[in-house]
């Protein structure tokens, strides 16, 4: 026996707007859909990368490689690009469909309904995602929640309802996926603009806004950079700085009587001179900001392993890092055996040929390949083998 859905009461329609023309019908959707769907997956992607580059759960501490050196760079510059992309075209994507709201009835079985709340979660986590990502961008939080684990989270359920999206909207998306196959309108075609015209306003409004932010870490890009809350080449010694050595109250007065403490089975202590009379290794590797610029220089110090190497630990283990800095989310810092490892990362007392200035991190910083810039940790004043 074939049990029929429930279906809902019916009501008599209220006065709702009506619709005409190619712009909000399926085919309009799915070009639009298709392209925001590919920013979404490039930035959750991108973004899933990130989170455990920056925040590696206990079993994969150890195993998260130090290379590709630019790898973290690529990466997130992607994550923030696609981001900044996806705010275009889900503003189109919603205004080609929003005359679905007006559809009546409003709900016809249940399985419509499941269907529409999916859109509405959807749609909400879509907004919130790319809308908390930006204001991230500008560092500006203007709300009571904590950035990192709830963008996370929402991802997932963004990822989530996408997917299901997709999956209920196969047939649609299939017919309408290529311009070639028969339009099945659903609306009565009226004279206007036509789908061409909104589609390439579309691509040079996506064009537009990667254009003149993507230069932040992609450098080649950097002069058309007008947009981007950092440009590549604003800052100190040729480099951004986000958080100065006076905002995280690190002053000439504090640092005047600096010691490194490397904390292991021989536990030592060097001065600054001590420091700069070590063998020093010179790389080239970037600063990659989880707030997507990213910049290219020259660092010069002391190799992680050889300081850990001193203290009596043996090659491959983790080390957590202390900054002088007296409170701040970056305070603290763990690496682990790969990277402590990798003969790239140094604790650096020189940048493009020069002492570090107070706002890079003076006496020494932090620099290692793959590596999120929040976790670059500056103003070091001790080292401990994990
Ligand atoms: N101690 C400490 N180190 C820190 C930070 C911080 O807040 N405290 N900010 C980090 C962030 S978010 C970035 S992107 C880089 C920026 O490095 P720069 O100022 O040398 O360009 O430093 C990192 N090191
Ligand atoms: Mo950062």
């Amino acid at each position: 026996m074939k049990i029929k859905p429930p279906r809902l009461p019916r009501l008599s329609a209220p006065p709702l707007p009506s619709f005409s023309g190619k712009l909000h019908d399926a085919r309009t959707a799915t070009s639009i859909g298709r392209w925001l769907g590919l920013a979404i997956a490039v930035c959750f992607v991108t973004g899933v990368i990130s989170h455990y580059l920056q925040h590696p759960p206990d079993y994969l501490v150890n195993v998260l490689p130090s290379r590709p050196s630019w790898g973290y760079r690529v990466t997130q510059g992607l994550h923030v690009a696609s981001g900044i992309a996806a705010i275009p075209l889900l503003f189109a994507k919603l205004w080609a469909v929003y005359p679905r709201l007006f559809v009546w009835p409003a709900l016809t079985s249940v399985r419509h309904a499941l269907e529409r709340l999916s859109v509405a979660v959807l749609v909400a986590a879509g907004v919130f995602e790319l809308f908390t990502g930006l204001l991230n961008t500008v560092q500006w939080y203007p709300w009571p929640f904590s950035f990192v684990p709830v963008h996370f989270a929402v991802a997932w359920l963004l990822f989530g309802a996408l997917i299901l999206h997709i999956a209920v909207k196969y047939p649609e998306i299939r017919a309408h996926w290529t311009s070639r196959s028969p339009g099945t309108l659903e609306l009565p075609v009226a004279e206007g603009p036509d789908r061409r015209s909104l589609l390439r306003g579309i691509a040079a409004a996506v064009g537009a806004v990667t254009l003149t932010t993507v230069g932040q870490s992609f450098t080649p890009l950097g002069r058309f950079d007008l947009l981007a809350p950092r440009h590549p080449d604003h800052g100190t010694q040729g480099l951004p700085v986000n958080r100065l050595a006076s905002t995280a109250g690190v002053t000439a007065l504090t640092v005047a009587d600096w010691r490194l403490t490397v904390v292991g089975k021989r536990s030592y202590e060097l001065t600054l001179d001590e420091l700069g009379a070590l063998p020093q290794t010179t790389v080239t590797l970037p600063i990659a900001c989880v707030e997507g610029w990213s910049k290219s220089a020259e660092w010069t110090g002391v190799r992680v392993r050889d300081l850990l190497e001193r203290a009596g630990a043996r090659p491959g283990t983790a080390v957590r890092v202390v900054s002088m800095e007296r409170r701040g989310a970056y305070r603290v810092m763990e690496m682990g055996a790969d990277y402590a490892d990798d003969p790239l990362s140094l604790l650096a007392l020189r940048l493009g040929g020069q002492v570090l200035s107070l706002d890079h991190g003076f006496p020494a910083r932090i620099i290692a390949p793959n590596r999120p810039g929040v976790l670059q940790t500056k103003w070091v004043s001790r080292m401990e083998v994990i």
